[in-house]
């Protein structure tokens, strides 16, 4: 990915001349570099930016900041180029901050304006002034604070360049007084680099030390994780675990899928537990771990993630995963180049794939269960559908009834914060208008991000949220059990979801019965990819009675 070109010379300005503003300018750069979707929730620090917003930019409106940057980073995400929010001041770049954070650690690249008061008084404090720079912490990529109104467009292209080539969410804070300030088009060149070129392409050295590893291997398995999901990565891992005969795990809670988890060498899911991880691998005296750090767990339990004796290496191009690594050798690059190489250096293996048992089919009891749902929709899915999971106590099973068949098959919010797939799933559909996007989503996630599906709906998008309603937190349950007693937090069975979706306006379905839930997939189904409205299915659920990560 590379930030899109600008070629300021052969770009006509918008209202060229002496009557040019910083915000004249800051369009024209939207223009360049293809960021004319703004998805935004505005306040008055933004009113000198957005009143009168030319036609060819597209305002699209969520009502909560989570939802502005779920939708941004899902927008991001499915197009795998920059894409741009609009909060307002302290209380928008506030209730954000979550979904930025997500957005760092699904590493998407959003660029934020945030909204400051008049640069003029801001020494005052004014009303709706904001102390900005740190409130998102470390979660950004980068945050400018342009040092004059002028700087401004620059700044903007600078925060894109961040944010495609550090790969998260980049900060612009713009005080409301520097829109309408003349712009300098002339006075000297804007500090930005017109395009950024990042190399993929595999060192000679990293390729030998790769196959040096592998080729010191008696019995190699490979283990990947989100950095892995795209077309390119995923046909040179399928090349060198068959050069190998290796088997390719997927890494304990990765938000995407590094491999086709329907290929005959896919040997399904890690435990995200340090002693079942140990075991899961004992067989291999190498691990491989490719586009994930080595090991992300859940819960603390002591111990080595892997045997003494087992070697490990990681190749990433995230630098961050590659330093907590404890292995003894991490290749920072772009892993479908260096994989690739490696497969081609390596002799042929021969060795049986894995043994993999399919899921089993569920019992239809009186009531439905999460079993049915995703039994049904494992009948049904297309192989190109994209399945955003957020529903805590039920993810091992989504994974399981639900494998990626196609890059980006799999997304769910990396870091673990609620709120992601509805806004999340919206952004994506509107990035791949034609490609099937089902959120399976628990009941109390939902609330965190339900006003999304107002913008679903009102934007015509085609998602389809398919929520497990278990009345409660079902997954809190489990662990507060598995701790030795239960928690204080009530269930809420009283929420009517489908009531609530459709009071946004979105259309929305209750669903009871095993014979509702296969007439409503088999009347959906076929409309996935042309649908042009949301649909909210709240399927009422048994809640699923235990939990092991
Ligand atoms: C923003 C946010 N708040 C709180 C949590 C803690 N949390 C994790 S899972 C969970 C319950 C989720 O409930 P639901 O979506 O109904 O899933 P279930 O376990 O019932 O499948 C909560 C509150 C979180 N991860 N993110
Ligand atoms: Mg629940």
């Amino acid at each position: 990915m590379s930030t899109p070109t600008t070629d300021r010379e052969n770009t006509a300005a918008a209202n060229p001349g002496p009557g040019r503003t910083v915000r004249d300018a800051t369009f024209d750069l939207l223009r360049r570099r293809g960021l004319t979707r703004m998805f935004a929730n505005p306040g008055s620090t933004e009113i000198p930016f957005l009143s009168g917003l030319p036609d060819d930019l597209d305002f699209v409106l969520a009502l909560h900041e989570g939802s502005v940057i779920g939708m941004a980073t899902g927008y991001a995400i499915g197009r795998n180029e920059p894409s741009i929010a609009l909060l307002h001041t302290t209380a928008g770049l506030g209730n954000a901050v979550g979904a930025i954070a997500t957005a760092r650690v699904n590493r998407a690249p959003v660029v934020i304006v945030v909204g400051q008061q008049d640069r003029r008084h801001l020494s005052y404090e004014p009303f709706l002034s904001g102390r900005l720079a740190g409130l998102a912490g470390e979660y950004p990529v980068r945050v400018e604070q342009p040092a004059t109104a002028q700087d401004v467009p620059a700044a903007i292209e600078r925060a894109a360049h961040a944010a495609v080539n550090a790969r998260g969410p980049a900060l612009v804070i713009v005080p409301m007084d520097d829109w309408e300030a003349p712009a300098d088009d002339t006075r000297e060149p804007a500090a930005a680099v017109g395009r950024v070129l990042l190399d993929h392409a595999a060192h000679p050295d990293s390729v030998k030390a790769l196959v040096g590893f592998l080729q010191s291997s008696a019995s190699p398995a490979i283990v990947v994780g989100a950095g892995a999901d795209d077309a390119d990565t995923w046909a040179a891992l399928v090349t060198l675990s068959e050069r190998l005969a290796a088997p390719v795990y997927e890494a304990a809670f990765e938000a995407r899928a590094g491999f086709p988890q329907d290929h005959p060498r896919f040997a399904g899911f890690l435990p995200a537990e340090r002693s079942r991880l140990r075991e899961r691998l004992a067989a291999h005296d190498a691990v491989l771990v490719v586009g994930a750090p080595a090991f992300r767990v859940t819960l603390y339990t002591p111990g080595a993630f892997i045997n003494p004796g087992t070697r490990l290496a990681v190749v990433t191009d995230d630098a961050e995963e590659a330093y907590r690594s404890p292995s003894e050798l991490a290749i920072l690059a772009h892993p479908a180049a260096v994989c690739r190489a490696a497969a081609a250096a390596l002799p042929q293996r021969e060795g049986d794939p894995p043994q993999r048992s399919a899921p089993p089919v569920p019992e239809q009891g009186e009531r439905l269960t999460s079993f049915n749902v995703l039994h049904e929709l494992a009948q049904r899915l297309p192989r190109n559908a994209v399945v955003l999971e957020e529903a805590p106590v039920d993810r091992p099973h989504i994974t399981n009834y639900l494998p990626a068949r196609e890059p980006l098959g799999y997304l769910s919010a990396a870091m673990g914060g609620l709120g992601f797939a509805i806004p999340g799933a919206t952004g994506l559909r509107m990035a791949q208008p034609n490609r099937p996007v089902v959120a399976i989503v628990g009941d109390g996630s939902s609330i965190y991000g339900i006003q999304g599906v107002w913008s679903a709906a009102h934007y015509r998008v085609g998602a389809v949220f398919v929520v497990l309603s278990n009345g409660g937190y079902a997954i809190m349950d489990r662990l507060a059990e598995a701790h030795g007693d239960a928690g204080p937090w009530p269930s809420f069975d009283e929420i009517h979801l489908a009531a609530v979706a459709q009071g946004f306006g979105c259309p929305a379905k209750r669903i009871e019965t095993h014979g509702e839930l296969a007439a409503t997939l088999d009347e959906l189904v076929p409309t996935l990819e042309e649908r042009d409205e949301p649909l909210f299915l709240d399927v009422v659920v048994d809640p699923t009675p235990e939990f092991t990560a």
